[in-house]
């Protein structure tokens, strides 16, 4: 099986909790949204009194999830619970915007850090990381049965998305035979996969669609990797945030003979977000990680801040050439 980090504490601290507060991380995806409100679910359905946070708003295309409307963005105050759980973060930084309401007792609730990043820096009192894992849900789907939590229907769906979708619809490099045995497991407990799949790739809205027009515009690229920007004044100039154009990348990855692909996002004159996807023998996550960023070999980020569009692009390009040259990543 998979080289898991678990903690010998872990698995006691979460079957004993009651009352939990489960943490996403920030910019959140459907993979960290769908295993908090998994787990929340779960302590609830044991009558527990749970709460699910996001750090900021999710995007359009997540916001018909089970269970999301009981998602609180960044509560000002939190009741004390008996453990936080925190799903899909890599660092503590990741989730310390949506705990801003747990300041007073924060420092004396234990945390368990559940994730599937290879970069993740071990924080919390308890870890179960497992960087095998292609999706947080797939290490959810293990603790689930370790601690013979029931998967209900509505648990089995949020599962499944969380997997088809940082699967790419088990079409990533990280994609396992046990993704899909999982995957094919929470069908069998109701997981409806058409419906999931749907939600998962035809988020699209008509009105996004000049955006993208405009990005795909702009491609450039530069032997087998290509790379494109916008901006936040595109979005405005479209009447879009653009929190909601998720997916560009995934296209852009999508062309052939690509090994890196790459969107750069200026959410501000002097930040910018970089997304990066690659295909397998380039290790991603090693370049974002050189940004402060992180993530997986074949999809990660980081944002670089302080410059403008053009000098994040020279960084990142010049980083990203270097690693295919080095020949480090295959
Ligand atoms: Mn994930």
């Amino acid at each position: 099986m998979s080289e898991r980090r678990i903690s010998p504490g872990a698995l006691a601290r979460l079957a004993s909790a009651r009352d939990v507060v489960v943490v996403g991380h920030n910019n959140p995806d459907a993979d960290s949204v769908c295993g908090a409100l998994a787990l929340a679910a779960s302590y609830r359905d044991r009558g527990g009194r749970t709460i699910a946070i996001t750090p900021n708003a999710l995007p359009e295309a997540l916001r018909f999830l089970p269970g999301g409307e009981t998602l609180q963005i960044a509560p000002e105050s939190l009741e004390r619970p008996d453990l936080v759980i925190a799903v899909d973060s890599g660092s503590y930084d990741r989730i310390a915007g949506g705990l801003q309401g747990a300041r007073v007792w924060i420092d004396s609730v234990p945390l368990v850090n559940i994730d599937h990043h290879i970069s993740n820096s071990g924080y919390g009192t308890e870890q179960v990381i497992d960087p095998h894992a292609a999706s947080v849900c797939e290490v959810l789907y293990d603790l689930f049965d370790e601690l013979s939590w029931e998967i209900t229907p509505a648990i089995a769906r949020l599962l499944l998305t969380g997997v088809i979708t940082d699967t790419r619809g088990f079409r990533t490099s990280s994609t396992t035979a046990r993704s899909l045995r999982i995957g094919g497991a929470l069908i069998d407990r109701g997981a409806p996969l058409t419906a999931v799949a749907d939600s998962v790739h035809r988020y699209r809205v008509a009105a996004e669609l000049p955006l993208w027009g405009l990005v795909l515009e702009r491609v450039e690229r530069y032997d087998d990797v290509l790379w494109s920007h916008v901006t936040h004044r595109d979005a405005a100039r479209f009447g879009l945030d653009l929190a909601d154009i998720e997916g560009l990348v995934g296209f852009l990855a999508d062309t052939r003979d690509v090994h890196v692909a790459i969107l750069f996002t200026a959410h501000s004159d002097d930040r910018v977000r970089v997304s990066l996807r690659a295909d397998m023998g380039v290790d991603v996550a090693r370049v974002a990680q050189q940004f402060g960023g992180g993530g997986h070999r074949a999809a990660a980020g980081c944002t670089i801040e302080g410059v403008d569009l053009g000098t994040a692009v020279e960084r990142i390009i010049t980083a990203v050439r270097a690693a295919l040259a080095s020949g480090a990543n295959a």
